[in-house]
């Protein structure tokens, strides 16, 4: 341990402790922006570019950055001496001087670091004229980026590159041009962006936010020839709150069925329905798989990749072509409930699918990509129309002056609103391979599976694997989250050293729940592992945890889908990935 005096307080913290961090774990805050590290996933940009987080050592005639500095024993720091706050304020004001000044409008407003910043500094004048750059907006169906507002902290081009292994963003030009940009200033749509939107979550300012469909939200639900509904996502009710002030992980379904009801959708339903549907279909796939495979068939493609994550989908099909036949051709839940909505839900309301507005709201930003996908487009009808994440949602409350907090509770509405608890575990990184192993499991030992519970499936180890013994059959699992951490998995297999028979992969750490569409967590990854402990309490406060058992799920089947896999489910629910 280093023993070490910050602002007259003695502290003591870890050798290779960094200022920053000593001062913060004290209590003494020092001001700063590039610098963010999530330690429990391996994130850290300390480029100490910004300087803001300068402070004084006792005995040494220059400023030095906290955020990249170890403390050491005896050392005397002084964060708050009139040299350190003019220094902070002039670096602010240079940063200000060529940064755009449209904040009214900007993405980030009121989310932006930069201008917290400058309101705590009391800036109400430019003296220095700097020199704006001069780049157009660049709108993606996912992801909307204003690079002349990119304050270069590189905290996307450290996210894309060594958690997310894409190395779509990188720094180029000089001076007041400087910028992280794709490479000949692509769209991102150009690029192998998967649009896992990760580089949105970690940027300060409006250099990168979702692209936004609200408005277009707002003329469909002012629009009398079309009926609106509306999905929800796992992970979203567990982190909705946070934008109305309440803890991470607190369930709010309850609350925001009546708000989204009050918003004038014509149906509220629930993401999780089509996820148990998910299951049905995918542990169908995962069993005819193995069963294959062990009457040892040729060419059965094992291990299964899991596909409810279209940034995952996406990050295959550019970047590992040959395991492209590995994924699931169960489309994720978003879809199928689209399909649903405009098939099944559709005829029995009699309503034309053509005036049927279907929106999700989801915790990602990948999902707008997803629903915009041709594959998932018939008769010129798209399953799913567009996709707000849940950021959005917050935003359109608030506009709608719809307090999530006095909303009375209410329910989704059936049949699409029913679910177990093993879909609610869907959001979190881990559960949808839990799902469909409790289902599976099941199925296969045509028996009661005693304990629901996979642990080793759970938690936020970057890879996690385990065996799953049934019938004498050895089922090899394992988790992955974070596309970077995938892309070690796959070379593993290329090279013949993992052996699996199914793998769940989430692009985002964490799972959806970390996703690049939730509230802002700031660097805190606490925020997400809380998020993802409340699905793991619904689901254990739920009646019917495993998906097969869901009475409107089997209804569907009874009634009109007929067997899983079979034709009609093929149709609608099952899809085809590209070259
Ligand atoms: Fe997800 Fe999924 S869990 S992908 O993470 O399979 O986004 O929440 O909606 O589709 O159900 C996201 C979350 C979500 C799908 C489901
Ligand atoms: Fe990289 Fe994801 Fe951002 Fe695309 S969306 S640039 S893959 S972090």
């Amino acid at each position: 341990m280093i023993r070490l005096k910050i602002d007259g307080k003695l502290v003591v913290a870890p050798e290779g402790t960094t200022i920053l961090n000593a001062a913060l774990k004290a209590g003494i805050y020092i001001p700063h922006l590039c610098y963010m590290e999530m330690k429990e996933v391996g994130y850290k940009n300390d480029c100490a570019s910004c300087r803001i987080c300068v402070v004084q050592i006792k005995g040494m005639n220059r400023l030095i950055p906290s955020c990249s500095t170890p403390i050491k024993e005896g050392m005397e720091v002084i964060t708050n001496s009139s040299e350190v706050m003019h220094k902070r304020r002039v670096v602010l004001e240079l940063m200000l001087s060529d940064h755009p000044k449209d904040c009214l409008i900007c993405g980030k407003n009121g989310n932006c670091e930069l201008q917290k910043l400058a309101i705590s500094f009391g800036i109400r004048e430019m003296r220095f004229a700097g020199k704006e750059g001069k780049h157009d907006k660049q709108h993606s169906i996912s992801i909307t980026r204003d690079i002349t507002k990119c304050i270069m902290c590189r905290r996307c081009e450290t996210m894309c590159g060594d958690i997310q292994g894409c190395g779509i963003l990188t720094g180029v030009d000089r001076g007041f041009n400087v910028i992280v940009n794709t490479a000949f200033n692509k769209n991102l749509l150009e690029t192998n962006c998967t649009m896992c939107g990760q580089c949105v979550a970690v940027c300060p300012v409006g250099a990168l936010y979702e692209t936004d469909n609200t408005f277009k939200l707002v003329e469909d639900l002012m629009n009398p020839k079309k009926k609106v509904i509306v999905q929800v996502a796992p992970a979203v009710r567990v982190a909705i709150g946070e934008l109305f002030g309440v803890a991470p992980g607190i369930d709010m379904t309850k609350k925001l069925t009546t708000a989204l009801k009050r918003l004038g959708f014509d149906g509220v339903f629930d993401t999780n329905f089509a996820a148990d549907v998910t299951i049905m279909e995918e542990a169908t796939e995962l069993k005819e798989r193995i069963l294959s495979s062990l009457k040892g068939e040729k060419d059965v493609k094992l291990p299964l990749f899991t596909s409810c994550c279209p940034a995952w989908v996406r990050f295959v099909e550019l970047n590992y072509p040959e395991f492209r036949d590995n994924l699931s051709t169960t489309k994720s839940p978003q879809q199928i409930f689209g399909a649903l909505a405009k098939e099944f839900w559709a005829k029995e309301k009699e309503i034309d699918k053509k005036d049927l507005v279907c929106v999700s709201i989801m915790p990602c930003t990948a999902k707008k990509y997803e629903a915009s996908r041709e594959e998932f487009v018939r008769d010129g009808v798209a399953d799913v129309d567009y996709s707000i994440t849940t950021r959005e949602l917050g935003r359109l409350l608030k506009q709608y002056n719809i307090n999530l907090l006095e909303m009375p509770e209410g329910e989704f509405d059936l049949p699409l609103g029913e679910s177990t608890g093993a879909a609610d575990i869907f959001g979190r990184t881990g559960g949808v391979l839990e799902a469909a192993a409790r289902t599976l499991y099941e199925w296969i030992s045509n028996g009661k599976l005693e304990n629901l519970d996979f642990v080793p499936l759970r938690g936020f180890e970057e890879v996690r694997t385990a065996e799953i013994e049934v019938e004498g059959i050895n089922l090899r699992v394992a988790v992955v989250h974070g596309l970077g951490a995938a892309r070690k998995l796959l070379e593993e297999i290329k090279n013949g050293r993992g052996h699996f028979d199914a793998i769940e992969v989430m692009a985002c750490k964490g799972g959806c729940v970390g996703g690049g569409g939730q509230p802002y967590h700031h660097g805190d990854f606490e925020i997400v592992k809380k998020r993802a402990e409340g699905l793991q309490v619904i689901d254990y406060h739920k009646e019917l945890r495993e998906s097969h058992e869901n009475p409107c799920v089997i209804d569907l089947y009874e009634t009109y889908l007929g067997e899983a896999n079979g034709e009609l489910a093929h149709k609608l629910l099952h899809t085809h990935y590209i070259d």
